[in-house]
């Protein structure tokens, strides 16, 4: 079957990799269905692209930051035009339901329009100087040229979430998309484009990580690095980063916990834990992976969540009624398989789902049934460790103050969710829960683009994106103006 063959993106031009290989792009739900080839890039694409974006970057630094807001204002609209479209594309290589695909795009034009608004803002200090007739201020200045690095289960919205605050702030950008899902990023790009972008803004380099993400990170002329995606590679860019002083914002892993009170309102906290464990099959960082449940209510909780984990519909995204993609790859399949396996042996009860799923219609794609274990202890690697699958582990607790602890006692903090009708135990856990994003009667999942994004411990490296942005993308510059004609020694000059 033919499929059509996709290049680089260097100085507004479409360029092959110098190696001239290719990866494919397959959609998970049927792999003998191609997307394209897309190129596997090395070290001199990387270099290429970076010298596009240094050259760019003379200019576009000084391109008015309202003007540059207004190319993103363009590109929000255009998006809404061809929503429908790229969220069909992007179910097509990523495998996510439709509707979650159609809220990807939605996120990047949530992004478009919030980042625009910033470039009448961007929003510096004024402050006063200790001596007379000198006058203080700082402002932003954008850092340059800025290698994004993004992951393959938010395939437009997290491109959105890098490339927007770095292009408001005045920085020129190389990205590298994930290897499955790089076509969401070329349709943000082309509407980019399409909203007036000056060549060379904004350049992809397709690939995969040794290939063409370490030449990013290590590239002497990049000034920062954003990346998203697993703690292991993380910790990889943040020690290569550190060798040409980089800026690193990373975000990473999670183990998201969900926490059901006795006097929770149990309809809404089922809805909530299917969603939040199931949605994106399991495949976002912000994935509740653990549900703790009090003890009064853990039995009916149990029986209610795994009936309708059972029923869930599994399938091809593009299908209407399906609720659960596949997973994007092989790899993924046989982690989830191994974490069932590391469940097992530690001795945790697999009530539901548990295997990959091979038969007609899955025997094509990536499927993996929809997997409950209970019985867990909080020592278990399976309520510790992030699977990035549609697999959830139940946990039973006594009191509130134990299931805080709990929800504490893993290296992870990027979500967490209670659910209870008690205010106090509410205000408690906003302030007790460890964790970037804490969520009261909704589940761990959908975080909105104005709010800061980001968590702690071992989940990221102190960044934000959303509201934090644009602290990563600029940095501060303390501009002195003496208009006092005469030469004024600070800290000697007004000293008693
Ligand atoms: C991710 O999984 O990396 O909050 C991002 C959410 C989405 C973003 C998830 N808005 O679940």
């Amino acid at each position: 079957m033919s499929h059509p063959t996709y290049h680089n993106f260097i100085a507004g031009e479409w360029v092959p990799a110098a190696g001239g290989k290719t990866l494919l792009n397959l959609n998970p739900a049927d792999h003998s269905d191609v997307i394209g080839a897309f190129p596997a890039s090395g070290a001199a694409d990387v270099d290429s692209a970076v010298a596009a974006a240094k050259k760019a970057f003379a200019t576009w630094r000084l391109v008015p930051a309202p003007k540059r807001a207004e190319i993103l204002l363009r590109t929000g609209a255009l998006l809404q035009e061809r929503k429908e479209k790229y969220a069909r594309e992007m179910t097509r290589e990523m495998g996510k339901v439709l509707a979650e695909t159609r809220g990807d795009v939605q996120e990047a034009i949530d992004e478009a329009f919030y980042v625009a608004g910033e470039g009448r803002r961007l929003y510096g200090v004024t402050t006063p100087s200790e001596l007379q007739n000198k006058f203080a201020m700082s402002v932003r200045m954008p850092v340059g040229v800025v290698g994004l690095i993004t992951p393959w289960n938010f395939p437009m919205a997290i491109p959105s979430w890098k490339l927007f605050p770095a292009l408001v702030a005045g920085n020129t950008c190389v990205i590298k998309p994930a290897e499955d899902t790089p076509l969401s990023t070329y349709n943000l790009v082309e509407t980019l484009m399409d909203s007036g972008l000056p060549p060379g803004v904004v350049n992809i380099v397709s690939g995969d990580g040794p290939g063409a993400g370490a030449p990013l990170v290590e590239h002497a002329q990049v000034r920062a690095i954003s990346f998203t995606g697993s703690s292991e590679v993380g910790s990889l860019i943040a020690q290569r980063a550190a060798a040409t002083f980089k800026q690193v914002s990373l975000e990473m892993g999670g183990k998201n916990a969900m926490i059901v009170l006795d006097d929770a309102n149990l309809d809404l906290a089922l809805d909530g834990a299917l969603w939040g464990a199931f949605g994106t099959t399991g495949q976002r960082c912000t994935a509740t992976s653990r549900i703790l449940l009090q003890r009064g209510i853990a039995a009916e909780f149990t029986e209610r969540f795994v009936a309708r984990a059972r029923k869930l519909r599994v399938g091809n995204g593009l299908d209407e009624n399906v609720e659960v993609g596949p997973q994007i790859n092989r790899q993924q399949i046989e982690t989830s398989t191994r974490y069932v396996e590391i469940a097992q042996r530690e001795g945790a009860k697999l009530v539901c789902g548990g295997r990959a799923l091979t038969d007609e219609p899955y025997a094509k794609g990536t499927f993996f049934a929809p997997t409950v274990f209970a019985g867990i202890t909080p020592q278990m690697r399976i309520a510790r460790e992030e699977v990035f699958g549609p697999v959830v582990s139940l946990l039973a607790f006594d009191t509130f103050e134990e299931a805080i602890a709990i929800a504490n006692s893993i290296d992870y903090g990027l979500s967490t969710a209670l659910y209870t009708r008690d205010v106090n135990r509410a205000f408690t856990a906003m302030r007790d829960l460890e964790a970037g994003i804490t969520y009261i009667n909704a589940p761990t999942i959908g975080a909105e683009v104005h709010l800061p994004f980001g968590g702690v411990k071992q989940t990221g490296n102190g960044h934000r994106e959303g509201l934090g942005a644009l602290e990563f993308f600029t940095t501060w510059k303390a501009v002195y103006v003496d208009y006092s004609d005469k030469l004024q020694r600070a800290q000697i000059d007004n000293a008693e």
